[in-house]
């Protein structure tokens, strides 16, 4: 029996939690045969550029090759399910303009960049080659209080506030000037709905055609907590990758134009969401509440 679950952000409607693993296509081709979902959103991955370059033979396993898992397990069960790619900014990588379209060519510069490339265009494969409705979604960095640990914006806001209570003194970071396209994840995932909405598949830039720098967001976060972010931080060159992408900014009006989508929350807004989120967090563990997004 699968576990059923519930969670407040879903509102009173249960899910269903299947186990599964990306890396199993016998199990996925079960699985997706017995849902029969009318959607499937790949959005699994080791989505880690830094921790790629580690693992670089995994990080295709799972987040190349897994999309053709998922891909193969919708066309051999013969599943009426419509298909969205979590796509990545990270393909431009190298970025051959300025801003960023669906048209830019892709420059990936990890492993995790070169598996999310072979999982754009397998997926693009599917589309053309077996007519699936498959489409990608390019996002840009998105962002939220639900971030992993160890991504800069969570790694950041975690660390005010654990300063600001005096739980935490340094913060090790590596390259500041690296500038990124910020967005709020909430917003994404209904860009990501949208597009499976649409009579036909299609190919789309999400972001919210800014760019900021790790300093500026940096900067942003200590201040809302009324910190000095210059007495905290210290910088550590083994946060650095091989080869870094420097600067993405992405052109999201193929998205206003044909899905009615725009990013709402800006970059300020963003901060002190996610400072404001990561206090409230820390007061509630020290106070001993618990929560179920911890
Ligand atoms: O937060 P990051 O690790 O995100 P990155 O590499 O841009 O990738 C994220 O966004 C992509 C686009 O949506 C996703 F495809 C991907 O899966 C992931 O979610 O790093 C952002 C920037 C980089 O330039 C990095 O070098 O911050 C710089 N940085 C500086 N110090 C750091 C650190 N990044 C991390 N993770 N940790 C640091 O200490």
């Amino acid at each position: 029996m699968d576990p059923i679950y519930s969670d407040p952000h879903l509102g009173q409607r249960p899910f269903f939690l299947h186990y599964g693993d990306l890396s199993d296509a016998s199990a996925l081709n079960q699985l997706i045969g017995k849902i029969q979902p009318t959607e499937v959103y790949n959005l699994a991955a080791q989505s880690h550029v830094r921790v790629s370059f580690d693992i670089p033979e995994y990080t295709t396993d799972i987040t190349a090759v897994g999309a053709l898992r998922l891909l193969e397990a919708i066309r051999q069960t013969g599943v009426h399910a419509r298909f969205y790619q979590a796509s990545s900014s990270e393909m431009f990588g190298k970025a051959r303009e300025v801003p960023q379209t669906e048209s830019t060519p892709f420059y990936p510069r990890s492993p995790y960049a070169c598996a999310k490339v072979f999982a754009y265009w397998i997926t693009v494969n599917y589309r053309e080659a077996y007519g699936l409705h498959a489409s990608n979604g390019i996002l840009f960095n998105h962002e939220s209080p639900r971030r992993g640990e160890t991504f800069v914006t969570r790694k950041i806001t975690r660390a005010v506030a654990r300063i600001q209570s005096g739980l935490q003194e340094k913060l090790f970071l590596g390259q500041l000037e690296a500038r990124r396209d910020w967005g709020y994840a909430k917003e994404y995932v209904e860009a990501m709905w949208h597009m499976l909405q649409q009579d036909e598949p299609g190919d789309y830039v999400i972001a919210t055609n800014e760019s900021h720098s790790v300093r500026e967001f940096l900067e942003l976060a200590f201040s809302r907590a009324g910190l000095d972010w210059r007495k905290h931080l210290e910088t550590d060159s083994r946060y650095n990758r091989p080869t870094e992408v420097d600067q993405l900014i992405g052109d999201y009006s193929k998205a206003r134009r044909q899905l009615g989508w725009e990013p709402k929350t800006r970059f300020p807004d963003l901060v002190k969401l996610m400072v404001d989120a990561d206090i409230q967090l820390l007061k509630d563990q020290r106070e001993g509440k618990l929560r179920y997004s911890d």
